[in-house]
């Protein structure tokens, strides 16, 4: 696959992705930059169909739920993120694999190893060239992520289930600390930008 520049936000609940994004992907179109800004699960329609079923349906076994959000992610790298890293752009995408590594690898317990392996096998070998993650504790993040008006069905976890996402998320760092960035989340949204900024601009 040819290749644009693909970054991926991860982090936990309410960790502030979105609004980083916003910024990220204003800031980077100013200076010139042709950008693609999506997000997981979600990005096509057959994945928006599969995010409502993900977020707002009913329980489910945590195999049934990894192979949903792996299902959503084959048709966006697919139609989707692929097409973009082929015309150039700059692939801004909030949530990937190593979503689906500390969520049901780490948190819901089905093994971070297999879960990476299957993740692997579905984006084809596609890997993020930076990913931010945003790092805050499970209390604040899951504070800022309920004085929201919409809930999820895992965002209503417990705190431990929380906290093993973010124990996911630093073993990521510590084991690829040249592509997976910690960015502290508890700083204000400027430095928080800055911050990323600073490490976007050493890829573009
Ligand atoms: N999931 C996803 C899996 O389990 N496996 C997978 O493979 C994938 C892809 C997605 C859910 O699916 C799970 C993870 C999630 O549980 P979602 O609704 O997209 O659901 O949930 P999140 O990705 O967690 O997105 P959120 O909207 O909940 O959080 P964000 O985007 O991190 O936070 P954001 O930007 O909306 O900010 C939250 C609030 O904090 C404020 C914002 O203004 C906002 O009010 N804020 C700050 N406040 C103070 N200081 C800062 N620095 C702030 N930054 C933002």
């Amino acid at each position: 696959m040819k290749r644009g520049l693909f970054i991926t936000f991860e982090g936990g609940e309410g960790a502030g992705k979105s609004t980083l994004i916003d910024q990220v992907s204003l800031q980077l179109t100013r200076e010139g930059h042709s950008i693609l800004k999506t997000r997981e699960p979600g990005g096509t329609p057959l994945g928006e169909q599969i995010r409502k079923i993900l977020l707002q349906g009913e329980s489910m076994t945590a195999e049934a739920e990894l192979c949903l959000f792996l299902a959503a992610r084959a048709e966006h790298i697919n139609q989707v993120i692929g097409p973009a890293l082929e015309e150039g752009k700059i692939v801004l995408c909030d949530r990937f694999n190593d979503s689906s590594i500390s969520y049901q690898g780490a948190a819901r317990g089905l093994g971070i190893e297999k879960v990476a392996e299957f993740c692997n096998f579905i984006s084809q070998g596609l890997k993020p060239d930076l990913t931010l993650c945003l790092d805050i504790s499970p209390e604040k993040g899951l504070a800022r992520a309920k004085a929201r008006q919409h809930h999820d069905r895992i965002e209503a976890e417990t705190l431990e289930f929380h906290s093993r996402i973010r124990q996911a998320y630093l073993q990521m760092h510590n084991a690829d600390p040249r592509r997976f960035h910690l960015i502290d989340a508890e700083e204000t949204i400027p430095q928080v930008c800055e911050n990323a900024m600073r490490l976007i601009h050493q890829h573009v």
